[in-house]
């Protein structure tokens, strides 16, 4: 037994004898954010927090850590299998940690509606399916919920419209090997930075394009090194909230239970929150800079990139084998269904 425990027990046999109540056994759980302050990921953490306060009446408390305070996007995932931190968001450069995350990477495979996409996502028959349970599980970590973050919107100095127009031009990519055979296949050169240095190289040259969510390039300034916004609709951007798996086993029935409802509960109120933050940071960077210009890809565009993605979901069979394979035909299953 450890020693606050043993001070534990003998406080409560005093205060039992004295009628007074014990004090709850207050708690901190450690975020760690792929973004900073103001961002998706740190509103859905920071309302988590609220809600996870509130049922526990001040017991369980959350502390955040944005991005850059616990090094780069690796970092965090090695501190969240590793149990230094018990929560984190794991999305594009996740790949190298767990491979069959790599799924939401895939273009062209969600529907065309974003609440649509909330809801598959978050369905049980595939947030708790085997294959993506045990994707997680596998290497020290536990699923919780999907978060999707607006549209994935290609940011270039140039307008984009053609597997031509990506000749030559050097676009950003997270770190993961599908997101580079679909970017190959749009005849483009994907490379790969860290999210921190993603405005220098874009600013330097090193880099010709990017794709984030509209609030991504407006808090982290991409916007202001690129002329043009380009709306393919190809992907949404999607982080899993995970937790490590030996804390998340370790939760008392109670206390899991009030995770996963939070959870569940918040998946209406994260889509929602995501369209407003996405459609204010719009506003704000036409304020900001009223040049910028913005392609919208017509059905007939939008479907040569459709048709050049769909090979890379074999690669993602390669790359995941057969669990990979499972979880890829669940989430088809789903989308199938819901349209
Ligand atoms: O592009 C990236 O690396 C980062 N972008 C966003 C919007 N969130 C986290 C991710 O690592």
């Amino acid at each position: 037994m450890r020693t606050t425990h043993r001070i534990c027990a003998a406080f409560t046999g005093a205060a039992l004898a004295l009628g007074i109540a014990a004090p709850a056994a207050a708690e901190r759980w450690r975020v760690g954010l792929e973004e900073i302050k103001g961002s998706v990921q740190w509103q859905y953490a920071e309302e988590f927090a609220k809600r996870i306060k509130e049922k526990t009446d001040g017991e369980v408390t959350l502390q955040l850590f944005p991005y850059g305070q616990l090094g780069g996007l690796t970092d965090i995932y090695d501190a969240v299998q590793g149990g230094a931190i018990q929560l984190a968001f794991g999305s594009g450069f996740l790949g190298g940690t767990v491979p069959e995350s790599q799924l939401f990477s895939l273009n062209f495979v969600l529907t065309d509606d974003q609440w649509t996409n909330a809801q598959i996502l978050n369905d049980p028959a595939f947030v708790e399916s085997e294959p993506f349970v045990q994707s997680f599980r596998s290497r020290g970590l536990h699923p919780i919920s999907v978060i999707t973050e607006g549209w994935q919107v290609w940011s270039a100095n140039k307008p984009i419209r053609s597997p031509a127009d990506f000749k030559g031009v050097n676009i950003r990519v997270m770190d993961n090997r599908l997101l580079r055979e679909t970017y190959q296949a749009y005849d483009a050169n994907p490379i790969t930075i860290e999210y921190g240095e993603l405005y220098s190289a874009l600013q330097l040259g090193q880099a010709d394009a990017a794709i984030q969510p509209l609030f991504a390039h407006q808090e982290m300034g991409f916007y202001e090194v690129q002329s043009h916004f380009i709306f393919a609709r190809q992907a949404q951007f999607i982080a899993t909230w995970m937790g490590n798996s030996d804390w998340y086993d370790g939760l008392s029935d109670e206390m899991r239970g009030i995770v996963n409802e939070t959870a569940d509960e918040m998946v209406r109120w994260a889509h929602d929150m995501q369209v407003e933050l996405n459609d204010a940071r719009m506003d704000i960077i036409m304020k900001k800079k009223p040049g910028m210009k913005t392609v919208e890809l017509t059905a007939e565009e939008r479907a040569v990139f459709r048709e050049r993605s769909i090979p890379v979901r074999d690669v993602f069979g390669e790359v995941t084998g057969e669990r990979g394979k499972r979880l890829l035909d669940t989430l088809l299953k789903q989308v199938e269904m819901a349209r």
